[in-house]
């Protein structure tokens, strides 16, 4: 890529202007400007897009491919300067020509076509795969409208349609028609025999879907690597327009590629679901294996040029779709084709709550993808017919495809693949000793763990200029591309203006919150408080109840003693609920109500603040996550299968309050038991209630005092307008004994909360923390993680 100067940039910038909006750069809006600055992007990148490309075929590199129903990007403007190397530069030319790049920023809608975790993970390997130089391209969906939009009335959380997608597209995509294939659903299908014996499907009745690709520019971190995601768009194929002939069944076809579902643990099968699981799926494996073919090497060896990663159970009809595009489309028998197949897929598990494990009914299986079912059919056939006197009944039973008339994903995407992996070590050993052992009985050596990672150039460089600028200070820039070179840090946890420097960075980011904060729910925040934060999806097993009790409990300690010498603490909360997630929704009416009760009463002192604020996204977490103190990482030990905001955090200069769960475990290894804060049950002590049966939270309720007093404020009208979600939540932690153990949790909690007041008083016990904490941070880089993929997993590296 040739080195771009100033006078260039707004030569070019300006001509783009004129050419696209007619608008003199005085005129043109935000969104006009910031529109001009992407396709320049893009146009710039062009040429080392299309090299990766050429080059990927003329070496015949073996790629991955990473399926993924969710992707996570947030805004892409300020990542794509960065990994370029012209951010300065472009920064700069702006300011000359009167154009601040901050609103450029700000015009950018968030892409948020993913519900939390598991989507922004994916988003952050798309960040990381060209970074690395590893040929390893995305394959999603480019839906029409993101994860809903959140808004609070009444204390109550609402949604919105988040109309992401401006009606021209967006500027980092390039739309592919010439690439589009067609995908089937629905009909009916019979083998028939061709002359040479072979069977072939013969399909009646079918629906033919017109599969559109989105390029999606994914830019490497200063090496002209660009990647590529793509997004696929459902049309209507012109050839098939007779099977389309009302508004409603065009419409039907539309609505494929409308909307994400918005949930992130449970879901009722429901047929619009699963047809964009296959389209998807199947659009994807078609482009590849048609590529494939282009090299001319044989179709049973795809697996020396191809892998497919299996993102959660969602893409999992890859395994029968593969097979079918095999043995169908290019005559590949059974079994080379299954031998193949296998060594091309992988497949990564989110979640160990049963709920969140995809099944489907096999009825409403067959009625849409009846040549899938099939497939799937015979696959679990063979499976059982293989094991069937080699290992326990039992365990074939409980392993196989088909159960109950439902298709079980995860045991599809197990034995259909070569790679099993958890996503932190107490998660996939978790799978090996319970979710999956009997699977790892029969296939130990698919099993294997690639902790989870973050985008650390986003969670750093780009969310928290003052720390970066900080550590050039410090430890040189090579931190910028070697994030290993944090550890430097280490020889100057116990420096006093190096503490003070950490601090004043923190201190102007907790400012730049409470600015927000101020614009958005006029509250104003005391930056001296503890900023103390819990963002994240809104689910019982994460215990934002449990971070609510011990508010209550300071709230009513305060009113008791107004004078209490208690150091000023704000607690912050974001969080999307599952719009049919009851519980979660009431969870949320209860913080706002007790945020009303606590923020207005004057009687406190400013000592505590509660602050909900509204739809948590990407951009939002950019905004808060630098600015906090403590960040809460509660999960009931066991349930959260790693967590990637606490690896944020932590790189920030916050300290992780938590339990002992998923990749907070790693993170305790890393800054030592001093610098990290746990409380609570481990997962051993956890599963012997299990195994048990001996957990009476009632009978805690009644023989703590102090409990009992913060579970009554629930019903006894300390907060208001909340009698009926104050009833449903006493009742799960008492009635219904508690199903996440937030009473047993909830004593060493409040201690540990304790402690960190305490502990705070203290700048420089707590600043050589917070160092210790960035210090350590750079393990926890995708980066790290996705080469680990790509060197055990995918064979690409
Ligand atoms: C089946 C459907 C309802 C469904 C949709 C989305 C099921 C699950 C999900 C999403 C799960 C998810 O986001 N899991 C999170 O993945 C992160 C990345 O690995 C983990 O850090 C986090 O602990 C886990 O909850």
């Amino acid at each position: 890529m040739e080195q771009l100067t100033k006078e260039q940039f707004i030569k070019a910038f300006k001509a783009q202007l004129h050419t696209d909006y007619l608008v003199d750069n005085s005129e043109a809006t935000a969104e006009e400007h910031f529109r001009t600055l992407g396709k320049l992007i893009k146009q710039y990148v062009m040429s080392d897009w299309l090299r990766q490309r050429d080059e990927i075929i003329k070496e015949q590199k073996k790629t991955a491919y990473y399926f993924s129903i969710e992707f996570l990007p947030g805004k892409m403007l300020q990542t794509n300067l960065l990994n370029l190397g012209i951010y300065d530069l472009v920064a700069e030319a702006l300011a000359e020509i009167n154009v601040d790049l901050n609103i450029l920023v700000e015009a950018e809608r968030d892409m948020a076509l993913g519900n939390g975790g598991l989507g922004r993970l994916a988003s952050c390997f798309m960040d990381s795969l060209p970074t690395i130089g590893a040929p390893g391209f995305g394959n999603g969906i480019r839906y029409k409208y993101g994860l809903f939009k959140q808004r609070i009335v009444n204390g109550y959380q609402i949604e919105l349609p988040d109309a992401w997608l401006p009606s021209e597209g967006s500027v980092w995509e390039t739309k592919k028609p010439h690439s589009a294939v067609d995908v089937k659903i629905y009909g009916s299908v019979y083998l028939t025999p061709q002359e040479d014996g072979v069977l072939k499907p013969v399909y009646e009745n079918v629906k033919t879907l017109h599969a559109v690709p989105y390029d999606v520019i994914q830019i490497g971190f200063n090496n002209g690597v660009v990647n590529n995601l793509r997004l696929w768009d459902v049309e209507l194929p012109e050839k098939y327009e007779l099977d389309y002939q009302t508004l409603a069944d065009r419409r039907r076809v539309e609505d494929i590629t409308s909307f994400l579902y918005p949930d992130d643990s449970s879901r009722d099968g429901q047929a619009m679901r699963l047809i964009q699981e296959y389209f998807m799926v199947s659009a994807g494996l078609q482009t590849i294996v048609s590529s494939y073919a282009k090299m001319q090497l044989p179709m049973e060896k795809i697996h020396e040029k191809v892998a497919v990663h299996i993102n959660d159970t969602h893409p999992a009809m890859a395994v029968p779709e593969l097979m079918r595009i095999l043995m169908d489309d290019y005559g590949v028998d059974w079994d080379d084709a299954w031998a193949t197949t296998t060594q091309v897929m992988s497949y990564t598990n989110h979640t160990v709550l049963s709920e969140a494990l995809e099944k489907w009914d096999a009825g409403l299986f067959k009625e849409i993808v009846p040549r899938i079912h099939q497939i799937v059919g015979e696959i679990d056939r063979k499976f059982v017919k293989e094991w069937a006197g080699k290992v326990d009944t039992g365990i074939i039973e409980r392993t196989r495809i088909v159960q109950n008339n439902q298709i079980h994903m995860a045991n599809l995407a197990i034995i259909g693949g070569h790679s099993v992996n958890g996503v932190a070590k107490l998660h996939t050993e978790l799978l090996i000793e319970d979710v999956l052992k009997e699977f790892y009985i029969l296939f130990p050596e698919k099993f294997n763990n690639k902790t989870n990672g973050i985008a650390q150039r986003r969670w750093s460089q780009i969310a928290n200029p003052g720390m970066s600028a900080l550590l050039d200070d410090l430890i040189g820039k090579d931190w910028r591309s070697n994030i290993h070179e944090l550890s430097k840090l280490e020889e100057q946890l116990t420096n006093s203006d190096v503490q003070s420097s950490f601090y004043q960075v923190k201190q102007a980011n907790k400012q730049k919150l409470a600015d927000y904060v101020k614009k958005t729910l006029d509250i104003a925040l005391p930056v001296d408080a503890i900023f103390d934060v819990q963002v994240k999806r809104l689910h019982a097993y994460k215990r934002q109840l449990l971070n609510v009790m011990h508010i209550i409990k300071l709230y009513q300690d305060l009113k008791a003693n107004p004078e209490l010498d208690m150091t000023p603490r704000v607690f912050i909360f974001g969080a999307k609920a599952a719009p049919g997630y009851h519980f979660a929704k009431s969870v949320i009416k209860v913080i706002n109500e007790l945020a009303n009760l606590i923020n207005y009463d004057t009687s406190l002192n400013d000592k505590l603040k509660v602050v909900f604020l509204e739809n948590y996204n990407v951009s939002l977490a950019e905004l808060i996550v630098p600015a906090a103190d403590v960040s809460e990482q509660i999960s009931t030990a066991g349930k959260e299968a790693s967590g990637t905001s606490n690896m944020k955090f932590m790189m920030n200069g916050a300290l992780t309050l938590a339990t002992l769960d998923g990749a907070n475990i790693e993170i305790k290894d890393a800054v030592g038991e001093d610098n990290i804060v746990i409380f609570g049950m481990d997962k051993d002590a956890v599963y012997a209630h299990y195994d048990k049966h001996d957990y009476n939270s009632r009978a805690i309720y009644e023989s703590d005092q102090t409990i009992k007093r913060v579970v009554d404020a629930f019903i006894d009208g300390t907060i208001p307008n909340t009698h009926y979600e104050g009833h449903e939540i006493w009742d799960a932690l008492v009635s219904y004994n508690d199903e996440y153990f937030l009473l047993e949790d909830f004593t060493d909690y409040a201690e540990k909360q304790a402690y960190i007041s305490e502990l705070y008083q203290d700048k420089h016990k707590w600043q050589a923390k917070v160092i210790k904490n960035i210090a350590n941070s750079g393990r926890f880089s995708s980066d790290d993680t996705v080469e680990g993929y790509a060197k055990e997993i995918w064979g690409i590296l």
